[in-house]
């Protein structure tokens, strides 16, 4: 792993920790585990555990898992909650607040069963909790600033402690100074594995959280006010072209977990399979209860977990379905100027603004191509150059790469898919054929139809009145 350590205080035996009762709520001068940190915004290798039950681990996208240390029954984590540096794709970096060292934080991955020991420390400026959602736990673990326990000051560590009741896709976030914390990007996922490995196997595990931002153009730090206006859609703090592509072998069982916390729901769609959801954050779905989707909406503050047999080769996109979501940085006051003749207007305005050029009298896809004059640290609208041209999108959007014959946990970027001859839709060069004309319409009044049709320059019944 392309994870550094850093220790916090120097280890002691891990026979230094007493048990549970003596060490809740406040750390003494006992050993913390080391906190791994990482500032690389690439996919790390699963991680697959050296002790316990066994399981198939989950790859987070553009993100990592976080290592833990088994001291006794205890599985202990530790978590950073700090200030950090995200790349959201190459050409912009964002000044945001997450967990050891990236936004959003590592993944948590535990077993059903298994008691937690989650240290977090605060290297805020202000303070901060972490609530586990959708796990079950003791009230006073539950982690709601003021209700359930005092905020953790900066500088100071607290420690959660609770045992996994059951298996399924759950997050974890501040409930402390609410809108400031997430909208600076705190949050990240907790995946439980059930206890038997055989339950809910998968060959591919995959997950992700989704989250908005709104920077001004050329600035590095996101507005934390904005309700519903975000220009930066994330998968964990990614836009495409900088997500990650979801490698999978053909004939793979995948699972992709979806949270969202942003400030809308989101549509995703997958290209070329049919997937039923297993599981959300609140546990599996009922083999009986599940049906057929390609797209599923997720709402805000919940997960929604699909399955599919990868049975299909090829390059497949997988996205959100709101259009402005597969946009990058774009302001939502822009007029339509499709079919306008801007071309005497252009002239008009050139005598004051030597460089002026109309734009988006044919639809906007000429901006994909196009290298504006941008800010610094500002993304293009849409981005992405495939291997046919741009794709232009930005945003919420990446490719599920299927290929034959890859080995188990081969997640590496296959490259574009090599179609089979005769299977890329093409262009057409024979003549086009005739229009065919309507069949003469029905009558427009028969039997049944209670309203006189009204023809142009007709004055209706209505309007005779006035
Ligand atoms: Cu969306």
């Amino acid at each position: 792993m392309q994870v550094s350590r850093r220790r916090f205080l120097s280890a002691a035996p891990a026979a230094a920790l007493i048990g549970a009762a003596a060490v809740s709520g406040r750390v003494q001068a006992a050993s913390i585990p080391e906190a791994p940190t990482t500032d690389s915004p690439a996919m790390q290798p699963p991680l697959f555990p050296k002790s316990g039950p066994e399981y198939q681990p989950v790859v987070t996208l553009n993100g990592w898992t976080l290592p833990w240390r088994q001291n006794g029954d205890w599985k202990e984590f530790h978590l950073v909650a700090e200030p950090v540096v995200r790349e959201i794709a190459p050409g912009m970096k964002a000044n945001l607040w997450g967990y050891n060292g990236q936004s959003p934080g590592p993944t948590i991955e535990a077993v059903e069963g298994d008691k937690v020991r989650i240290f977090v420390t605060n290297k805020l400026p202000e303070h901060t909790t972490v609530h586990w959602h959708g796990v079950l736990l003791p009230s006073g673990m539950d982690g709601v600033g003021g209700l359930t326990q005092p905020h953790i000051p900066p500088g100071k560590t607290f420690v959660y402690e609770f045992e996994l009741k059951s298996s399924g896709s759950h997050m974890y976030h501040p409930h402390a100074d609410e809108m400031v914390q997430m909208a600076m990007g705190m949050m990240g996922t907790f995946v439980i594995h059930p206890r038997d490995a055989a339950k809910h196997r998968v060959d591919r595990d995959f997950v992700f959280i989704m989250n908005g931002f709104d920077f001004n153009p050329g600035t590095f730090v996101p507005k934390v006010s904005t309700m519903l206006d975000f220009n930066i859609w994330t998968w964990n703090s990614r836009v495409f072209p900088g997500i990650d592509p979801l490698v999978v072998r053909k004939g793979d069982r995948v699972r992709v977990r979806i949270a969202n916390l942003s400030m809308t729901s989101h549509p995703i769609h997958l290209h070329g399979h049919h997937f039923h959801v297993t599981c959300t954050d609140g546990g599996w779905v009922p083999e009986t209860a599940r049906w057929p989707e390609s797209t599923i909406d997720v709402p805000v503050g919940s997960i929604r977990a699909f399955e599919a047999v990868a049975d299909a080769p090829g390059d497949w996109a997988f996205h959100c379905h709101k259009t402005h979501h597969v946009m990058n940085p774009m302001g939502h006051n822009t007029k339509n100027f499709i079919g306008v003749q801007q071309r005497d207007l252009a002239n008009a305005i050139r005598r004051l603004v030597p460089d002026y050029m109309p734009m988006g009298e044919r639809g906007m896809s000429d901006m994909s191509a196009m290298e504006h004059d941008k800010p610094q640290n500002t993304l293009p609208m849409m981005g992405g150059q495939g291997p046919f041209g741009p794709m232009e999108m930005g945003g919420m959007f990446t490719v599920m790469k299927t290929r034959e014959g890859l080995q188990p946990n081969d997640y590496n970027d296959p490259g574009w898919y090599q179609h089979p001859a005769g299977q890329v839709a093409h262009q057409h060069d024979g003549p086009s054929p005739e229009p065919v004309k309507p069949a003469a319409p029905p009558s427009q009044k028969g039997p049944g139809m209670e309203m006189d049709v009204i023809k142009p320059g007709q004055r209706g019944n209505q309007q005779r009145h006035h």
